[in-house]
């Protein structure tokens, strides 16, 4: 399988983030992707190849579009005011106000950052566009004939909605590439969210909408992070009801409770008659996640990617999340070789 890597995704580099009132250093870091390449290289998963280019227009099929605007100008007006420090918000808008367009940068910023783990700085934007860049590389791939690929994006993107950012994530990358196998012709697809975190940011750009089924599997958001999102009463709106499957499980849950969870999941992606599939590879799900509650093992990935495997459509994964550094390489390389294992056959 191929890999989409792009050296600018360390631009991104936050140095802090908050848990329970302590600023600590940010979970979510450069060495991430670095040591996945590595494990790439050293198990030869097949060839690394640059991101092109394809510009703002992707973005936008995704994005709403003073959003995307403001993602790409906001280090320009906030280091002109605060100088090379992180951006943060300051504040936000409270139920029921006006979401208004404001002249300073900390409050645009608490007009689309929804938490506090998103910093923004100088390379920001490079490192989030070359990240959505891969993806749409790897759906390229995937398209023709080689039928998978794996972008290696980072920072990660499923928490970013249609009009907001925040959970390390600034573009949608997964929703990018869906929108992509859409437009490359693509009847019905297909997001497979298997990160510790529900996708809320993929949930809500395809809510309304039958033609891509989002489907995901996480944490219960009543302990865990998004939430105020990922239930399971959460189904879809208008022509996109019953186009959402949420399967929360509890902490501590290991791959004895996850495998029935994904195989409900898969089960519901062939029902919907998916052409192609986008899997938001988070492995944070993993028993040493720093962050993270659920116990798989290194095996249970590779179990995982056997199981993806069996849908036997067209593939682009996408990495998201997971944060235990030492097995990052070899638990989302396990998923990989796991689904080879079953095409190759
Ligand atoms: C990103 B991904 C709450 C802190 C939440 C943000 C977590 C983002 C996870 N205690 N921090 O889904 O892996
Ligand atoms: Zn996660």
């Amino acid at each position: 399988m191929k890999t989409v890597y792009s050296p600018r995704h360390a631009l991104q580099d936050a140095q802090i983030e908050f848990i329970r009132g302590k600023s600590v250093p940010s979970f979510e870091m450069p060495q991430r992707a670095e040591l996945v390449l590595e494990r790439i290289k050293a198990v030869a998963l097949g060839p690394v190849v640059e991101p092109g280019s394809f510009g703002l227009e992707p973005l936008l099929a995704v994005h709403d579009p003073d959003f995307v605007e403001f993602l790409s100008t906001i280090w320009e007006t906030w280091s002109a005011e605060s100088g090379q420090i992180d951006a943060f918000p300051n504040a936000w808008p409270p139920p029921r106000s006006r979401r208004i367009r404001t002249k300073r940068p900390g409050a645009e910023l608490g007009r689309y950052c929804i938490d506090m783990s998103s910093p923004i700085m100088a390379g920001t934007w490079t490192a989030v566009t070359s990240a959505a860049d891969a993806a749409l590389t790897a759906t390229e791939i995937a398209a023709g004939p080689e039928r998978m690929a794996f972008a290696l994006c980072r920072p990660p993107g499923h928490h970013a909605g249609r009009d907001y950012f925040g959970g390390y994530c600034f573009i949608n990358n997964a929703a990018v590439a869906a929108q992509n196998l859409v437009d490359r012709g693509a009847r019905r697809v297909a997001v497979l969210d298997v990160d510790y975190h529900h996708g809320n940011g993929t949930q809500d750009i395809f809510y309304e909408r039958a033609d891509v089924l989002v489907a995901s599997i996480h944490a219960d958001p009543e302990t865990e992070y998004p939430y105020y999102s990922g239930y399971a009463d959460e189904t879809g709106d208008g022509p996109g009801e019953g186009f959402n499957l949420n399967v929360p499980l509890a902490w501590g849950s290991a791959y004895g409770e996850y495998k029935p969870a994904l195989d409900t999941a898969l089960a519901r992606i062939a029902a919907h008659g998916t052409e192609a599939l986008v899997v938001s590879l988070g492995v944070d799900t993993f028993d040493g996640d720093p962050i993270s509650r659920f116990k798989l093992q290194n095996a249970d990935f590779l179990s995982m990617g056997r199981a993806i495997a069996s849908l036997g459509v067209p593939t682009v994964f996408v990495m998201e999340g997971g944060y235990a550094v030492a097995d990052i390489g070899v638990n989302t390389v396990n998923v990989l070789t796991g689904f080879e294992d079953v095409i190759g056959s």
